[in-house]
């Protein structure tokens, strides 16, 4: 196995983390390259759920090691109380197998509340974001004044920082007639995390630059979708971090030649989660029933997913902004029993066809999915674990699915299960 780059083809909840969980075996690193706690990665191994937020999914395999990159904004209190969950659950983290990078910028509680008094203020202005403080956070460290982990160690410059992030907080704050936040309060609360995270600071780059050298198999664990991507998504329907492929370097410290294999997770239906464009959405039945089998709830928040067909545009397009070399199509089983299935194969805008997603929000909100019907399958594919075990119809249909997106498919997904796994030849 070369380095792999996993990411969502679509809107998040493809089943990224069953499919590192599945791959990490083979390798010696997983790294997170962007988000932050806002991810929900779900992993069932031996009828047992394990549900990640910030940490790695490679930390359930204790001879693993996890690295959470630059790119991630962390939150060192969801940090501590996820490690304390993992616990419970006999999951081991400590600076044996989990490291931080140094540079990493922190979620602050004053992030939290402004990601929450933002999305509550009005429903028109809501993106629907899951209020972790993602977005404010990776807002402050463009703006150059956010917290990073090192600082904590350094009391020296620590208070003219928090100077410099109050200052432009404060000045919000009073705006939106929230109490302001001492300068000596806050420091204080960072010099009591400080003991419980900084033993896992590392410089993250220079790590896995040695690692690399030393021939250590890396794989690189993306959360959210390219759909969801600060620049390619579906903007301003999207999160604050870019969430396609070349992050992975940029969010580690490695160049882009580190990369390797780009493994493409989509699910054999979309499904998006918060306010946005989403062209196939099914308002009625056959959506309900997709979501009810597919459990489509978010892990975090416990938000309905919304719930469509498969759109071939979507993902034909991310192929290409994330360089995707091979897919892995999961949650195929939710799809057994379909008389019919339908594919969007092209948009109608305006009267003309086109194929692809347009950039403006206007042009999204108006386009109009074009369908192909593919005749379904009635045996089940669920559990199966070997090509030979799929019905003909449902081959037929990833078959046409790689055709329509210029990408082939690598893994099948049939269940949540570890195991329940296809390697296509
Ligand atoms: P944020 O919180 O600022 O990143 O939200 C901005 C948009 O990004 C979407 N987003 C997600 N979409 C799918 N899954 C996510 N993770 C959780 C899960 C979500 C949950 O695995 O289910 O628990 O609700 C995730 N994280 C962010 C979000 O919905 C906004 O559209
Ligand atoms: P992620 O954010 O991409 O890691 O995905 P989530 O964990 O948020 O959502 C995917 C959900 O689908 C989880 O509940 C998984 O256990 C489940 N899942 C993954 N692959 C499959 C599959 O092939 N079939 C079924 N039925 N469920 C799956
Ligand atoms: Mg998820």
């Amino acid at each position: 196995m070369t380095n792999v780059v996993v990411v969502g083809a679509q809107w998040g909840d493809e089943g990224k983390g069953k499919i590192v969980d599945w791959l990490s075996e083979q390798a010696d690193i997983v790294v997170r390259f962007q988000g932050g706690h806002n991810a929900g990665h779900t992993l069932v191994i031996n009828g047992k759920t394990y549900k990640l937020a910030l940490l790695p999914s490679g930390v359930v395999r204790p001879s693993k090691l996890s690295v959470i990159g630059n790119g991630v904004v962390f939150d060192p209190q969801a940090f501590i109380i996820e490690m304390e969950r993992l616990k419970e659950q006999g999951v081991a983290v400590s600076p044996d197998n989990l490291r931080v990078a140094e540079n990493v910028t922190l979620i602050l509680p004053l992030h939290r509340e402004l990601d929450a008094v933002r999305e509550n203020a009005s429903k028109a202005t809501a993106i629907g974001t899951t209020q972790r403080g993602i977005g404010p956070a990776y807002e402050d460290k463009v703006g150059r004044r956010a917290i990073r982990l090192m600082d904590l160690d350094d009391p020296q410059t620590l208070p003219h920082k928090v100077d410099r992030l109050l200052a432009h907080h404060n000045a919000l704050r009073r705006g939106l007639s929230l109490p302001e936040i001492d300068a000596t309060a806050l420091i204080k609360d960072l010099a009591e995390l400080a003991p419980k995270v900084l033993p896992f600071a590392d410089s993250v780059w220079n790590l896995l630059d040695h690692k690399r050298r030393e021939g250590k198999r890396i794989l690189f664990e993306g959360a959210q979708g390219a759909l969801l991507d600060v620049d390619h998504g579906t903007y301003p329907y999207v999160t604050s971090s870019n969430t396609v492929a070349a992050q992975a370097a940029t969010g580690s410290g490695m160049g882009p030649n580190a990369l390797g294999y780009v493994l493409g997770i989509c699910k054999a239906y979309t499904t998006r989660v918060g306010q946005g464009p989403f062209p196939t959405e099914l308002m009625d039945a056959t959506g309900e029933l997709i979501g009810e089998r597919g459990r489509e709830f978010g892990v975090n928040t416990g938000r309905k997913r919304r719930c469509g067909w498969f759109d071939a545009v979507l993902v034909r397009q991310t192929v290409r902004t994330c360089g995707i070399h091979g897919l892995a199509l999961t949650k195929l089983d939710i799809l057994d029993g379909f008389e019919e299935i339908k594919v969007c194969v092209g948009y109608e805008l305006d009267g003309k066809e086109i194929d692809h997603l347009p950039a403006g929000e206007g042009a999204q909100s108006r386009i109009k999915p074009i369908y192909e019907t593919i005749e379904g399958w009635q045996e089940p594919t669920a559990n199966a674990r070997s090509w030979a075990d799929l019905p003909a119809q449902a081959i037929k249909y990833v078959r046409r699915v790689e055709e329509l997106v210029g990408c082939s498919v690598a893994l099948l997904s049939t269940s949540p299960e570890r195991e329940d796994t296809i390697l296509v030849q």
